[in-house]
C-alpha cells in the first residue's frame, strides 16, 4: 500500500504518464544504455489534498553537481525575483535590526544577491554545488547540502533564528517535507515569515500543463494542502499571492501560529479549489481525460507536419519537456533538434527520447518552419526576442492551455 508523503492516509495513482527518465538528465549517447527510468504516477491524497507523486527517483539522481538548471537564464525570471526581494524588504524586513534571511535552494543566487547588495545577512542553502559556485563567487553566502531539521539547528547555533525563509520553485521538490516544515519552525523567529512559491495546482489543472509533472515535482501544491502540511508543524497559512511565472505559481505567505493575522485570501482560495473539484476524484479523472487529448492532438499535429516534410525544431530544453516527449512519443523524427541556450545541455540529448540540444545560434542561423515551444512559461520574452523568425514566416506550435499553431 502507498501511503501520503504528509499524512500516512492510503493513497492511489489516479493515471500514469509511464516510464520516464531524469527530467534534467540530458545525456551523451554512450550514457544511454545507463539510463535510468522509473514510472510518473501522481496521486492526491483525499485526506490532506496533497497532490504528489507515487515515486521519485533519490535526490541525488536529480540535484548534483551537473545539475543542467540556472535560474538567471531568463530575464524575466531576474525581474521577478528582484520584485519577490523587494516585497520581503517591505512586508517583513523593513523595521527590523540586522534581520536574517535564508532561502532554500538558492540556486545562482538570482534572489539572494538582492538582500546582499542591501548588506543584510543572509545564507543560500543549495545542494547542487555548480550553481551554488556560481552564487559563491559572486560573495552570496551558500552552502550546499540539503536542508532538514538537523541543518536547521546547525544554523540558528551559527547565525541565529531568521527573520525571513524564503524559496521559490524548490519546496515542491523535496519528498521529506514533513522533516523541512519542522526545520523550518526551528528556523524562523517566533515572529518570523516563511515565504516561498511554486507552480499551482489549480493553473495546472486549468491549463492541463501536466508537462508540469516530472520527477523533480514530487508535489504540485494547493492552498489547502500546503494549509494542512505545514499546519501540522505549527506555521499557519496567513496570506496567498497568485503569480504568472511557470505559467501559474502562488506564492504562500506562512507564519508561527497565531503570530500574524490571517488574509482573507486564504479562505478564498480554498472555496475555489472546491469550485474547481481539487478535493474530489472527478477533478482528477477529467484531468486525465485532458492530458489523453492532448497527447492525441500534439501527435496529430506533429505527425501531420512530418508528412508535409516541414521542419520542426523544439525551443527550450525544458524539464517539462521530458514530460511530453516521453508521455507522447516525441522522436528526432518528429522534432529534429531542440534549441536551448544553457551550454551544459548543449551538445547533449534529451532524456528518453534523445533528441540532440544545440546551441541558440542554431535556431538564429537557420530558422525552422516550426518550434515547438517547449518553454510556453516563457512564451511572452521569447516571441518578444524572436521577432524576426515570426516576420520570416517561422510559426509556433504551443501545447499549453490548448494545441495550437500560431
Ligand atoms: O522548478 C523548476 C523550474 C523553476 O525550473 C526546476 N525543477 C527546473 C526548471 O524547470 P524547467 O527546465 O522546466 O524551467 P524553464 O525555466 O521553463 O526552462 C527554460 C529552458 O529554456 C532553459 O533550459 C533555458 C531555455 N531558454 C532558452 O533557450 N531561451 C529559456 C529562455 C527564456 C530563452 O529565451
Amino acid at each position: 500500500m502507498t501511503v501520503c508523503r504528509i499524512c500516512n492516509s492510503p493513497i492511489e495513482a489516479f493515471m500514469s504518464f509511464g516510464r520516464m527518465p531524469i527530467a534534467n538528465g540530458f545525456l551523451t549517447p554512450d550514457q544511454i544504455p545507463n539510463e535510468y527510468f522509473f514510472e510518473l504516477a501522481p496521486a492526491y491524497c483525499e485526506a490532506c489534498g496533497m497532490f504528489q507523486l507515487i515515486e521519485q527517483p533519490a535526490p541525488e539522481k536529480m540535484f548534483h553537481e551537473n545539475y543542467a538548471f540556472y535560474s538567471s537564464t531568463s530575464r524575466y525570471m531576474q525581474a521577478h525575483f528582484e520584485r519577490f526581494a523587494d516585497l520581503v524588504q517591505e512586508r517583513v524586513l523593513k523595521d527590523r535590526v540586522d534581520p536574517f534571511v535564508v532561502e532554500l535552494g538558492s540556486n545562482d543566487g538570482i534572489m539572494l544577491r538582492h538582500f546582499k547588495a542591501r548588506g543584510q545577512r543572509h545564507l543560500g542553502v543549495e545542494p547542487a554545488s555548480n550553481v551554488a559556485d556560481v552564487a559563491r563567487a559572486s560573495g552570496i553566502q551558500t552552502i550546499s547540502e540539503f536542508f532538514d531539521s538537523k541543518l536547521a539547528e546547525r544554523i540558528v547555533a551559527q547565525h541565529g533564528q531568521a527573520d525571513a525563509v524564503l524559496s521559490a520553485n524548490v519546496m515542491c521538490h523535496i519528498a521529506n517535507l514533513p522533516s523541512v516544515a519542522e526545520g523550518i519552525r526551528r528556523l524562523l523567529k517566533p515572529d518570523g515569515i516563511l515565504m516561498f512559491e511554486d507552480p499551482y495546482l489549480g493553473d495546472m489543472v486549468a491549463k492541463t500543463s501536466y508537462d508540469q509533472i516530472y520527477d523533480e515535482h514530487v508535489f504540485i501544491f494547493s492552498a489547502t494542502s500546503v494549509s494542512n502540511a505545514f499546519g501540522r508543524h505549527g506555521l499557519e497559512l496567513i496570506d496567498v499571492l497568485p503569480q504568472i511565472t511557470h505559467g501559474g505559481s502562488m506564492r504562500y505567505v506562512l507564519a508561527p501560529k497565531r503570530s500574524h493575522g490571517v488574509s482573507e485570501n486564504v479562505a478564498a482560495q480554498k472555496a475555489k479549489e472546491r469550485d474547481q473539484g481539487l478535493d474530489r476524484p472527478e477533478g482528477y479523472a477529467k484531468f486525465k481525460a485532458n492530458c489523453e487529448n492532448s497527447r492525441t492532438r500534439l501527435m496529430e499535429t506533429l505527425n501531420g507536419l512530418r508528412a508535409k516534410s516541414a521542419r520542426v525544431v523544439g525551443y527550450g530544453a525544458t524539464s517539462k519537456s521530458t514530460t511530453v516527449t516521453n508521455y507522447c512519443g516525441i522522436t528526432p523524427s518528429h522534432v529534429a533538434w531542440i534549441s536551448d541556450t544553457t551550454p551544459i545541455k548543449q551538445g547533449k540529448l534529451s532524456p528518453g527520447a534523445h533528441i540532440p540540444v544545440r546551441p541558440y545560434e542554431n535556431f538564429v542561423k537557420d530558422y525552422p518552419d516550426y518550434a515547438l515551444l517547449f518553454a510556453w512559461n516563457h512564451a511572452a520574452e521569447i516571441r518578444e526576442k524572436e521577432k524576426a523568425y515570426e516576420a520570416t514566416g517561422g510559426r509556433w506550435l504551443y501545447f499549453v492551455p490548448q494545441v495550437e499553431i500560431v
